[in-house]
């Protein structure tokens, strides 16, 4: 029952969706571009396969709506447009009375990351369906999963399904609703075309895509250079902390919340600083140490780690499930509540085999 492996396709799954009228597509909290785009790109299909258009029906309710849990990137609204979403929160929770036909969660299948939905999604086991490509997840929180760990993004599964639901040979047949924010899913979770889960199918699909029209500088523009000068500072504070072990092969950078306060930075405005610790030649693997305060659990150190490929590989998923977390094997993270940065930074050495 909890196996985190398929137990259906994407031909049965598209079956199943045909006679349904009322849809609800959910994804982790924190969206990020492969979790809208995968939702946003199957509910217009859906729309679109009963007659409607991207949006829904004019005057009526539309078949799919997709609910998200924040925080939000800044600009989501400019590829959710006018799609039917709603934000889920501790304050919004799902509404009770929202009774769908089905509920398709993509782009995850781990409790951890769908927490504010319940306990409205275990109402909807038995009409749940998930579709994901993480190594780790829970198989309980949809009766059908369809895994598929070889994929780059849940956007290159799902573009498999929109081609089904709309009964199109390539995706180079979609409609561009539908094609953009595939491609956008796909783009972002290899870095735009950089990471090790490139393949040829991923540069197949982003060529069909493209064909279609998917204005894809106007993408790379709204998702990657907006950057705020808080940011900056941020990765200022960031990479003053740099520490090298191990001959240069591990990285740490360390950020409190008063980094964030002095430097005008938000929350979460540390995505992507690893990306730049990689670039210094002898590292393999970068390390982020997040010590927030939060209402719920007090002192937590947020722990992300990215890898660089090739065959001395360090698979920082094992690492992270030794720490209580997970991901992928190149990028990966845990949580440590109630534990100090000092005493995360020794746990994540141990972790790593190195000694501090
Ligand atoms: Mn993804």
């Amino acid at each position: 029952m909890s196996e985190w492996t398929s137990n259906t396709t994407l031909d049965e799954i598209n079956r199943w969706l045909a006679p349904k009228k009322s849809v609800v597509v959910i994804t982790h909290s924190k969206p990020d571009g492969d979790a809208l785009g995968s939702t946003l790109a199957v509910a217009r299909a859906l729309n679109i396969a009963a007659g409607g258009s991207a949006a829904g029906f004019s005057g009526v309710a539309s078949r799919a709506e997709v609910w998200f849990t924040g925080p939000m990137p800044g600009w989501w609204r400019s590829i959710a447009q006018d799609t039917k979403t709603r934000i889920i929160d501790q304050h919004n929770p799902p509404p009770a009375s929202h009774d769908p036909d089905a509920v398709l969660v993509l782009d995850t299948g781990a409790w951890s990351q769908l927490a504010d939905y319940r306990p409205w999604l275990d109402d909807q086991h038995a009409r749940c369906i998930l579709i994901d490509h993480h190594l780790n997840g829970d198989g309980d929180v949809a009766h059908k999963r369809l895994v598929d760990t070889s994929a780059a993004a849940a956007c290159e599964i799902v573009a498999g399904l929109c081609t089904r639901l709309l009964k199109v040979e390539s995706p180079s047949k979609l409609p561009v609703e539908i094609t953009e924010p595939l491609y956008l899913g796909l783009a972002t979770d290899t870095g735009w075309f950089r990471h090790s889960n490139v393949s040829p199918s991923v540069y197949r699909l982003a060529a069909d895509l493209v064909e279609t029209g998917v204005g894809h500088e106007r993408l790379f523009e709204l998702v990657e250079q907006r950057e705020r000068a808080g940011r900056l500072r941020l990765l200022a504070r960031a990479l003053n902390t740099l520490e090298l072990h191990d001959d240069g092969r591990v990285a740490v950078l360390s950020l409190t919340q008063s980094d964030f306060e002095k430097a005008g930075a938000a929350p979460g405005e540390s995505g992507g600083f690893l990306d730049l610790v990689k670039t210094v030649e002898s590292v393999r693997v970068a390390v982020l140490l997040t010590e927030v305060e939060t209402a719920g659990d007090g002192v937590v150190t947020k722990i992300s780690f990215r890898s660089k490929g090739g065959p001395d590989m360090i698979d920082v998923n094992k690492v992270s499930m030794a720490l209580g977390g997970g991901g992928h094997a190149q990028a990966a993270g845990a949580r440590l509540v109630g534990t100090r940065i000092g005493e995360a930074r020794t746990k994540v050495l141990e972790a790593l085999g190195v000694s501090a």
